[in-house]
């Protein structure tokens, strides 16, 4: 049986109280509950404080670029299609730098999880406002406040056709972790944004902010029904609802209009001679 510790125990650079630490204890247990092997999983990241995710995990890693884990991941995904791949972000790396990988990655529904620690701010690079930051609020690089209006994740992803789309919160780890064993079964794209404190430099979405208003969502709430998911992914006030907003499996993965995939992974897979021969022959 595989245990949360079989995913390594490394001491971390973040600070006190981050909310990193009980996301990345949440994704342990998460893998661990589902009896994942360590080789059987791939984490991908850009670059940040919740980028530094993989750094605290034994499995198989790569943390590439600012913004760039959604195009590594599809690449190991369709090299690999039997590995459970993760990609893990913060949302300035997502939402900003990577924003258009984002996009594209939802339109093609390539089954990868994407969990998104967003805590509403530049982390690593000390405090700027950060796509997700609420206009208005004031930040170490914004002292008049943030003029741009808020992006958001989870209606960009319904109004893209995303198939999974939910919110957690890291001060509800139990809950946190049902999330990412739905997410990661889910057989196409699935988008987890997590809530969590900067006690460093976000002094305005603390723990205690979020923790007064994450709601779980309840049985009341059909997870298939797409304008019920688009109207709570728009809920942002005194009460911000928590859990899956929407799934729908109806559309089929990307990979699947690859019937190339599914011998295995690419690396195992020797190429007919022939058919390359007859291929380049159309170029002769
Ligand atoms: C192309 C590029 N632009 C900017 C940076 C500088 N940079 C590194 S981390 C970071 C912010 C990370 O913030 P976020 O993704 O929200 O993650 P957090 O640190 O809050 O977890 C920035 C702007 C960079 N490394 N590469
Ligand atoms: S600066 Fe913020 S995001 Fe970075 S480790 Fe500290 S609390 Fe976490």
């Amino acid at each position: 049986m595989v245990t949360s510790s079989d995913f390594g125990q490394f001491e971390t650079a973040w600070c006190p109280g981050c909310g990193n630490h009980a996301i990345l204890k949440a994704v342990k247990e998460a893998l661990a509950g589902m009896d994942k092997q360590p080789r059987d999983v791939c984490l991908v990241s850009g670059i940040g404080q919740a980028a530094k995710t993989p750094h605290y995990m034994l499995c198989n890693l790569f943390n590439g670029l600012h913004g760039r884990a959604l195009p590594v991941a599809t690449g190991i995904k369709l090299a690999n299609p039997g590995l459970d791949v993760i990609a893990e972000s913060g949302d300035g790396c997502m939402y900003g730098e990577g924003g258009n990988h984002f996009l594209a990655a939802v339109r093609r529904n390539i089954n990868l999880t994407l969990l998104v620690h967003n805590n509403q701010i530049y982390g690593l690079t000390k405090g700027q406002a950060s796509p997700t930051t609420a206009t208005g609020q004031t930040t170490k690089a914004q002292p008049h406040g943030a003029y741009s209006a808020p992006f958001a994740p989870l209606s960009t992803a319904l109004s893209l056709g995303a198939g999974f789309v939910a919110r957690g919160f890291s001060g509800m780890t139990e809950h946190l972790v049902s999330l990412i064993q739905t997410a990661v079964r889910h057989p196409g794209f699935a988008l987890v944004d997590i809530l969590q404190p900067c006690v460093s430099f976000n002094k305005v979405n603390t723990h205690s902010w979020y923790k007064e208003r994450c709601t779980e969502l309840d049985d009341s709430h059909d997870a298939g029904d797409w304008e019920a998911a688009m109207r709570l992914s728009m809920q942002w006030g005194e009460t911000i609802p928590v859990g899956i907003l929407y799934q729908n499996t109806d559309r089929g993965p990307f990979e699947g209009h690859f019937p190339q995939l599914e011998p295995g992974p690419l690396a195992d897979n020797s190429p007919s001679l022939t058919t390359l021969e007859s291929i380049m022959q159309t170029y002769a």
